[in-house]
């Protein structure tokens, strides 16, 4: 009679263990969606500014873009949201010719902190 008793009891912990699995799955963290300038992309003329989309809400505390390019880290304004699901920030100068990597850290609806990059290629007169 214990004995069955535990393993029921196992079988209904494995179960719950496997729904919180899945339950984690599909609570993900923020994803990139989309951002101007595009990832890969290749551009004839400079932004103005770098804009991220995500999957959820990002929480601006945490959140930061950095712009590196042929000549080093490229002076932005700060991080801001201009609506729930995205980041921006504006570029003051202009920038040269060359390929560009886009930093960016934010978090989501967990709070987790996340990190990634984004790749642009600036080529003037293409
Ligand atoms: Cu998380």
């Amino acid at each position: 009679m214990h004995l069955i008793k535990f393993r029921l009891v196992t079988a209904t912990m494995l179960l719950a263990l496997c729904t919180l699995a899945a339950g984690a799955v599909v609570q993900a963290h923020a994803k990139v969606e989309k951002s101007e300038p595009a990832d890969g992309a290749t551009i004839a003329a400079a932004p103005a500014s770098i804009q991220i989309w995500f999957s959820e809400a990002v929480d601006t505390k945490v959140s930061k873009i950095v712009l590196t390019g042929p000549s080093g880290a490229v002076k932005l304004g700060p991080a801001h949201s201009m609506a729930p699901r995205s980041l921006m920030a504006g570029i003051g100068g202009t920038l040269a010719d060359g390929a560009y990597t886009i930093d960016w850290q934010t978090a989501g609806d967990d709070g987790h902190v996340v990190k990634g990059a984004l790749h642009f290629t600036i080529r003037h007169g293409e």
